[in-house]
């Protein structure tokens, strides 16, 4: 059964404290992308790590090699525990954002198949597979996989064993965390806990499918 990893995709310092503080004792892992990072600044994984949750930056970093590296070295820099990326690119692509992982003591975790409707359209079923397989290769230690297709979760484990699988797409994008809970290693939740009336409540509904 997964860790609970928080999205706290909140558009300000003030309130990304408050959540993370609510929740905190219920999760084991806190996700931050663009949005609170563009509207608070990449500094604001300094409070954060004061609840000593690791940090996951959901960057989906999707650039050649020499740029990857630069991204993943500032993500590692500002005290992220891992850091999300794209496979689309290319295996030198993954492999900078892995590199600088390891060099980190931290973890790298590739986008397989995304959540939404569209990801059908151009990166699901065996691109989806060859991206997973990719991470594998590189080194990675883990994909993104879709709890909102829990049957793809599925596929993409027979593909990666015992890597890590995190999932968003629980909640507010339709996916159940009683069918996804058993498959995967991590479960992303963003706005069902964070715009509830009582996040600390809605955290500790999503943690009684944790380990
Ligand atoms: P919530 N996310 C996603 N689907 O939803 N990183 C993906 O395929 C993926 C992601 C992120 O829907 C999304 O950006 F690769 O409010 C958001 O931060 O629960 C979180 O997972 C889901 O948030």
């Amino acid at each position: 059964m997964p860790d609970l990893i928080l999205a706290l995709d909140v558009l300000s310092r003030e309130e990304a404290l408050s959540v993370a503080e609510a929740a905190a004792p219920h999760l084991d892992a806190i996700k931050i992308g663009y949005p609170l990072v563009l509207a608070a600044g990449l500094d604001i994984a300094a409070p954060l790590s004061e609840f000593g949750i690791p940090l996951i930056a959901d960057f989906k970093v999707a650039d050649i090699p020499n740029t990857n590296s630069l991204i993943a070295q500032q993500v590692f820099a500002a005290g992220f525990f891992a850091i999300i990326c794209q496979g689309f690119c290319g295996s030198d692509s993954v492999a900078a954002c892995v590199e600088a992982a390891d060099d980190a003591g931290g973890e790298c975790y590739v986008v397989a198949e995304m959540s939404h409707p569209g990801a059908l359209e151009f990166l699901s079923g065996k691109n989806a597979e060859l991206l997973a397989q990719m991470a594998v290769d590189a080194g990675a230690h883990g994909i993104i996989a879709p709890a909102t297709r829990p049957e793809r979760v599925q596929t993409l484990r027979a593909i990666i064993g015992d890597k890590k699988i995190l999932s968003p797409g629980v909640g507010a994008q339709g996916g159940d965390p009683e069918t996804i809970a058993p498959l995967i290693d991590g479960m992303i939740v963003g706005r069902s806990i964070y715009t509830a009336e009582d996040p600390a409540e809605a955290a500790r509904t999503y943690a009684r499918f944790r380990r």
